[in-house]
């Protein structure tokens, strides 16, 4: 576990292999009561490169008309979201050190060719709270800046099995995914790489 820079820190192979098999199957589970969408940018109605879906009693969502938003159903199927994984919550109570449960943990799914451009996650009400991020399947290259678009970035390698706890001065800043690594895990049958990341959505009275 080291600081990789302010509120940003990083546990490399946090879970062993047998744990993220176990993850996968946990999240297979989650796939069928709350299948992949592709999100729309706002305004734009782009498609995501990412497909997506949540667990937890809030998830993530984006259309044209109503934007980046948390929401307590599918956006296809009108379902509650299903809960988060038991072992996905490992990380959330041993690395984020949060006094609060996660309310909302989105998954994406990077299929070969996609990415994340660089942006800021402020659609939380409690930032106080971190984002931590596990990382399955394909290795992947990841960006992070300062709270500035136009500020200097550095790059980290993101392996299947590690955790990032994003907190403090780096809960604001800017980060995507440049690209995905092809063959670089064995995790998942068909390839590609899964991200979940659990969110406080809402203040803790
Ligand atoms: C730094 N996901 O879902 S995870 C996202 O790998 C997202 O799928 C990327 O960015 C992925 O919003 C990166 C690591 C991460 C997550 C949230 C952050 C880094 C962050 C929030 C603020 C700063
Ligand atoms: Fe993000």
């Amino acid at each position: 576990m080291h600081e990789i820079t302010d509120g940003l820190i990083y546990f490399p192979a946090f879970y062993s292999r047998a744990e993220q098999e176990a993850l996968v199957g946990q999240l297979r589970d989650c796939v069928r009561a709350a299948p992949l969408f592709i999100p729309l940018m706002p305004k734009t109605g782009k498609p995501f490169s990412v497909r997506m879906t949540n667990c937890g009693a809030l998830g993530w969502v984006s259309d044209t008309e109503r934007g980046y938003r948390y929401e307590h159903r599918h956006p296809i199927t009108g379902a509650p979201w299903p809960p988060i994984p038991a072992l996905a919550l490992q990380a959330w109570n041993e690395a984020g050190h949060y006094p609060a449960p996660p309310e909302a943990c989105l998954v994406n799914f990077y299929g070969a060719g996609a990415r994340m451009g660089l942006h800021q996650d402020r659609d939380e009400e409690a930032l106080d709270a971190p984002v931590v991020s596990i990382s399955l399947g394909d290795s992947c290259l990841f960006r992070i800046g300062g709270t500035s678009r136009s500020g200097k970035t550095q790059s980290l390698r993101l392996h299947s099995g590690d955790v990032l706890v994003i907190g403090g001065a780096s809960r604001l800043a800017f980060h995507g995914v440049d690209r995905t690594m092809p063959g670089t895990s064995t995790l998942l049958e068909g390839g590609g790489r899964i991200n979940l990341t659990m969110r406080r959505v809402t203040k803790v009275e």
